[in-house]
Formats: C-alpha cells, structure tokens, sequence
C-alpha cells in the first residue's frame, strides 16, 4: 500500500545561472520538476510510501526523470511507458531582487498531454491511502484532463480522499478556463489547497486571509480547506467550521520553485496518519521554509531537519 499516489507531468527543468539571461547564457543547469512528483519525492525522503504516476517515453530525458525520482525512494511502477514521444522542458531565467524569475515552458504535445486515457491502470488507486492531483495536469489537455477525471472517480468509488493542489498556471489557460475546468476536482477535495493569490486570480476572492478562506470554503465545502500565504504563513478549515493557522517561518530564499509543493507534502504528512490539522500546518510551512533554501525543485530535507523547524513553530492557533 502506498501512503500518497500522485499522477502529473515532471518535465526537464533547465535553469540560467544566477546573473545571466536565457537569451544569451552558455550554460544551463539540468534538473527535474514537476509538481506532483515533487510532492512525492518530499514525502518518500520523510519515509512516506510515495507513488508517482504518469507516462514516459522509451529515452534518455523519459530515463532521466525515472531514475531521479525512483533515487529518491519514489515507487514509479505506475508510470505508462511509451515507445515514441517527448518530455515537456521548462527554462527558467533565474531572477534576483527586484528582477523576478520568469518561466518560459516547451511541454506542448509531450507524451503525458497526448496520452490515451484508456492507457492509465485505474485499479492502481485501490493501492492508495490517499491521491494527490493539482490544477496543472486538467490544464495540459483534454486527455489529461479526462485521465484526472477518472482517477478522481475511481478514487470517490473506493473511498480513496483526494488531495487537490489548485496551483493555476497563467501560461497554460486563462482564469475563467480554470475556474470552470477544476470545479468539479475542488468539490471531489477531501483536502483542497489553494494560495491566496490563485483565489484571487481563478474566483477573484479577495480580502482578508480569513475572508478568503470563507469564500473557498462556500464554494467547494471541502472537509478541510487550507489558504496558502507564501510569507504570511498558512490558514485552514475544517469541515465543523474550526478555523487553525500557522506562522511563517523565516527563510533565507534561494528558489521560490516548488515551495508550493513542499508545503503540500509536510501538510500531508504531519496529516496522514490522525488528520491532525494543526499539526498538518506547522509541517507544511516548515517544509516550504525549508524547500526555499535549496536550489532546484525538490525538498530534499531529512525528517530529522524537518521535526527540528517544526519543534519551533508555536501550536498552530485554533480559533
Ligand atoms: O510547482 C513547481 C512547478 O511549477 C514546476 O515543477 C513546473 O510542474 C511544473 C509546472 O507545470 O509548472
């Protein structure tokens, strides 16, 4: 059995050295990235059983990402393998204050957006104590938005919660597209999670942290419903109408990318074993503070530097 299942894109991330422009750098550093996989390599280096889906093609940059995720303790067994194909790439040109860093993707057509949906094994989610999807994947196409769709069905079917990660990219769709295309995952969320600027953009939610929150859970009723406030750190609610927050967590920033996710996979985990919310917060912040101080994607954090941080958030306050 698996703790956490995953199913996304992971793309090459190519990145310019710090002080250079894509435009005219001779250098790129090689990594992997992608949200859900992120998630999952996070969970399975703090000893979650992590299982990452999606498909791959038969070469070397489809072998890249296998291999990385597999050292990291990910069970990549679900990945559908196929013989032609590419990988999606993202280029960052890596900012610096006040120059932000900017994206620039090269995924269209790549073998998981023109997958068959008839090709993903649904029986995989009966192996799974949790899914974990987020907005990026219904954004690559209509196969994998259809792919999303049946994961989340067959885990309602069997009583597998689904974590939903809303993370709206602006350079995949446009905020009315979004809005209407993850409804229906954000109502299927046992656990949604949304940061106050995607709530801002997809449902045009503003106002105070608390209001926001209020608004997210009026639209979707989700059983627990966590806001994302990057510095500010974090504000949930649970389905009785609790309400708990955590500070942030002071971190020296070295790569914004992917400290969504970290805090995605310390809330699961500080979560899954008793849906201790409070708790759930405390980890998720800590993780993110931790992921900003780590070039690339990836939290690559042991347990013991995670319960460290942790130990010195005060108890989430419960109102
Ligand atoms: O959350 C980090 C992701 O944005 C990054 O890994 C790239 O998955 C990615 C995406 O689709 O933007």
């Amino acid at each position: 059995q698996w703790d956490v299942l995953s199913f996304g894109e992971t793309m090459i991330r190519l990145s310019v050295p710090v002080g250079e422009r894509l435009e005219m750098t001779s250098s790129l550093e090689v990594r992997i990235g992608g949200a859900e996989s992120n998630v999952a390599v996070a969970l399975a280096r703090l000893g979650r059983r992590a299982a990452w889906c999606s498909v791959l093609p038969q070469n070397p940059l489809g072998r890249r990402i296998a291999g990385e995720l597999r050292w990291h303790g990910v069970d990549i067994s679900p990945v559908h393998w196929v013989e032609r194909g590419r990988v999606g790439i993202y280029f960052l040109d890596t900012g610096a204050a006040p120059r932000p860093t900017q994206v620039l993707y090269d995924r269209a057509g790549s073998a998981i957006a023109t997958a068959d949906p008839d090709s993903i094994d649904l029986s995989m989610v009966a192996r799974a104590r949790l899914l974990h999807l987020t907005g990026i994947t219904p954004a690559l196409s209509p196969a994998c938005r259809e792919i999303a769709r049946r994961l989340v069905e067959r885990a309602g079917q069997l009583g597998v919660p689904l974590c939903f990660d809303v993370n709206y990219r602006s350079l995949l769709w446009t905020p009315a597209e979004a809005a209407e295309a993850l409804a229906p995952f954000c109502r299927a969320a046992s656990v949604l999670i949304c940061g106050r600027g995607d709530a801002s953009t997809i449902w045009g939610l503003d106002g105070s942290p608390d209001q926001v929150l209020a608004g997210l859970v009026e639209l979707f009723h989700a059983p627990v419903t966590v806001l994302t406030l990057g510095d500010e750190g974090a504000l949930a609610q649970t389905g009785d109408g609790q309400r708990f927050q955590a500070p942030p967590v002071q971190a020296t920033v070295v790569d914004r990318v992917g400290a969504g996710d970290a805090f995605a996979a310390g809330f699961l985990h500080g979560y899954l074993d008793d849906g201790d919310v409070a708790r759930a917060l405390r980890y998720g912040v800590a993780l993110a503070a931790l992921k900003l101080t780590l070039h690339g994607d990836l939290a690559l954090v042991t347990l013991a530097e995670l319960e460290a941080i942790v130990a010195g958030i005060p108890r989430a306050i419960v109102r």
